[in-house]
């Protein structure tokens, strides 16, 4: 039986993945919460999972070392897709990319004037096209996490990050003030790994097609 490799993170992915998984007839045999295992295996000898970092899924699924991935648009829209064959959107980990900034900051008043803003965000690709897209001047800075923190201590002017409940907005003082796109997570394939591995993947790619909520 041809062997798979599916790359997915630990944590809120992996949580909503499960299920999907198992609709595919698919269990790892290993938590990744508790274990410090990288590569699980599954109930099916022939399928095995890696756990990556969330924004390593599409590099490890571009060069093959995984067969299919689960990725959130934002990691693919910062990626730029190369090599990937993105034939579901899975509807899981749902949330929204915003812009962000100190409540009392006067945003749009800001970006009227013309003023030249600066932007803490992990998303230097896909915020560097937004605002050239509204022609607002920025200076982006490169973060890694924690984005929230960059307004309250003078890093910057105005952060873009993932929002999903709003609570660590609101915990932070900042407020939410333009949306830049909606977020899920996407079942990625390795566009080689597709024609090649089509009798072992196709089945996978069917069974999570029909296990998604609409
Ligand atoms: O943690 P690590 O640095 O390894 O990577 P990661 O943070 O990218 O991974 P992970 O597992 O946290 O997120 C994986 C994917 O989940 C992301 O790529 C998104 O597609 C998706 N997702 C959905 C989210 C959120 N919702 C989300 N709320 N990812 C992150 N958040 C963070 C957000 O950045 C902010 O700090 O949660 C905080 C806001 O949450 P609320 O509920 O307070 O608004
Ligand atoms: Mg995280």
């Amino acid at each position: 039986m041809t062997d798979i490799t599916i790359a997915l993170s630990k944590g809120r992915i992996f949580e909503d993945t499960a299920p999907l998984l198992k609709a595919a007839g698919i269990v790892a045999l290993d938590d990744p919460e508790s274990s410090r295992k990288l590569i699980l295996s599954t109930n099916r000898a022939n399928v095995r999972l890696i756990i990556v970092r969330a924004s390593d899924v599409p590099t490890y699924v571009q060069y093959g070392a995984a067969d299919l991935g689960i990725a959130g648009k934002d990691v693919l829209q910062e990626h730029g897709g190369a090599g990937l064959y993105q034939p579901l959107d899975l509807n899981i980990a749902r949330c929204r990319m915003m812009v962000a900034v100190p409540n009392g900051f006067d945003y749009d008043s800001a970006v009227r004037q013309g003023a030249r803003l600066r932007i803490a965000t992990k998303y230097v690709q896909t915020a560097r096209e937004h605002f050239a897209t509204k022609g607002v001047h920025v200076d982006l800075i490169k973060l890694y996490g924690s984005m929230e923190l960059a307004p309250l201590v003078g890093l910057a002017d105005a952060i873009v990050d993932l929002v999903s409940s709003g609570n660590t907005l609101k915990a932070n003082n900042l407020v939410a003030v333009e949306e830049i796109m909606q977020i899920s997570s996407r079942l990625i394939v390795n566009q080689a790994a597709l024609k090649l591995k089509q009798d072992a993947i196709q089945p996978v790619l069917d069974a999570f097609s029909a296990a998604v909520k609409k």
